[in-house]
C-alpha cells in the first residue's frame, strides 16, 4: 500500500513517517533515494510503501518549500521567536538578529515575549516597537497560561520552528500548547553554568489542533553569513515604505543624502532601536564581504 506523510524524526537509519490520519510509520529509505544525496530531514513530505506492521520503504521526497540546517526542519513556514521579558534579560539585538535570519529563510516571523508573569518593565514600548514594525506579537507565561490560547491558534496547522535563548521557556511554551509532550525544562541558573546545550535530535511534534513544532535551542549560527548588505535592508520590513522615498534607488540608509529611513528614524517613525541593530548589522556584512 503506497501511503503519504511527513518525516518527524531520523534514528538510527530509520525515518518516523506520520501520515495524515495519525498514523506513525518506521520507514526506511530506498538505495536509490540515499544515492541521490539529498538528504531526509523532520518535515520533509514523503511517499512511502508501508509493509508488516506499522513499517515502510521510503519511495520518494517530494520538493521542500524550505530547508533549514541548523536546526535541520524542512519545510517549515514560520519561525517563533520566544524571548523571555526577564531571567535571562530581554537582548532586543538577538531578537532583530533572529528576525533577520528568519526573514532570510524565507520564513514568517512570530514574536512571542514569555514570562509576563515576572516582574519587567517597557513591555508596551516594545509592543509599538514590534507591532509597528509589522511583526505578529504575543506576550505569554507558561507559568500562568497567558497569551497561550492565542499563541495556539497562530502554529495549528503549520509547520513551526522554535528559536531563542537558552531559558527563555521554548519547551515550557510548547508542553502548554499541547499538554502531555513532557518535554524536558531546564532551570535557568544551571544552564548559565553548564552553558547552552545544542539540541542535535530534531524532531517535529505534532499538535492535536493539526501542525507541527519543532523545539530546539534556536538557530545556533548567528552570524549573519549569508546575507549581502543589498538584500540586509529588506529584512528590515518597516524600512520598505520609507525607502521608496531615498534620493537613491540603492540606498543602504546609512548616512547618504536624502534618506528617507533616516529621517523617518529622527521623527520616531522607525524605532530607534531598530535602526541602531540595523547599522550594526550592515556593518557587520560589510566587514565579511570586504574579507572575501
Ligand atoms: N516564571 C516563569 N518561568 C518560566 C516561564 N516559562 C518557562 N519558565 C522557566 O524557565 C526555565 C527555562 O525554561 P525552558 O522551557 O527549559 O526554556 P527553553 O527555552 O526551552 O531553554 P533551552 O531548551 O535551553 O533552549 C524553566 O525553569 C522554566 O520553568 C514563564 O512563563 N514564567
Ligand atoms: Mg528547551
Ligand atoms: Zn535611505
Amino acid at each position: 500500500m503506497i501511503l503519504q506523510g511527513i518525516v518527524l524524526r531520523a534514528v538510527g537509519g530509520f525515518y518516523d513517517v506520520r501520515t495524515k490520519d495519525g498514523g506513525t510509520y518506521r520507514c526506511r529509505a530506498r538505495g536509490r533515494l540515499k544515492k541521490a544525496k539529498m538528504g531526509l530531514y523532520a518535515g520533509d513530505r514523503v511517499r512511502f510503501s508501508a509493509t508488516a506492521g506499522a513499517e515502510g520503504v521510503l519511495e520518494e521526497i517530494y520538493p521542500r518549500q524550505t530547508l533549514l540546517f541548523r536546526p535541520p526542519v524542512a519545510n517549515a513556514e514560520q519561525v517563533l521567536l520566544v524571548c523571555a521579558l526577564q531571567d535571562p534579560p530581554l537582548s532586543l539585538q538577538l531578537v532583530d538578529r533572529l528576525l533577520v535570519l528568519a526573514a532570510s529563510r524565507r520564513l514568517r516571523p512570530l514574536v512571542c515575549f514569555n514570562k509576563a508573569d515576572l516582574p519587567h518593565a517597557g513591555l508596551d514600548e516594545l509592543l509599538v516597537i514590534y507591532e509597528r514594525a509589522g511583526y505578529p506579537v504575543f506576550v505569554t507565561s507558561a507559568k500562568t497560561g497567558l497569551g497561550i490560547a492565542e499563541l495556539r491558534a497562530e502554529l495549528c496547522g503549520r509547520i513551526s520552528v522554535l528559536a531563542g535563548p537558552s531559558g527563555a521557556g521554548k519547551s515550557s511554551l510548547i508542553n502548554r500548547i499541547q499538554p502531555g509532550l513532557a518535554l524536558k525544562v531546564g532551570s535557568v541558573s544551571a544552564k548559565s553554568r553548564r552553558g547552552r546545550h545544542t539540541t542535535r535530535h530534531v524532531e517535529l511534534l505534532s499538535l492535536d489542533c493539526g501542525g507541527f513544532v519543532a523545539d530546539t535551542p534556536g538557530f545556533s549560527q548567528l552570524e549573519l553569513a549569508e546575507i549581502t548588505s543589498r538584500e540586509l535592508p529588506a529584512f528590515f520590513p518597516e524600512f520598505a515604505a520609507f525607502a521608496a522615498e531615498c534620493r537613491f534607488h540603492s540606498c543602504l540608509h546609512a548616512g547618504e543624502p536624502d534618506c528617507a529611513v533616516g529621517e523617518a528614524v529622527a521623527n520616531q517613525e522607525i524605532a530607534a532601536s531598530r535602526y541602531e541593530h540595523y547599522l550594526l548589522f550592515l556593518q557587520e556584512i560589510r566587514e565579511q564581504e570586504r574579507s572575501y
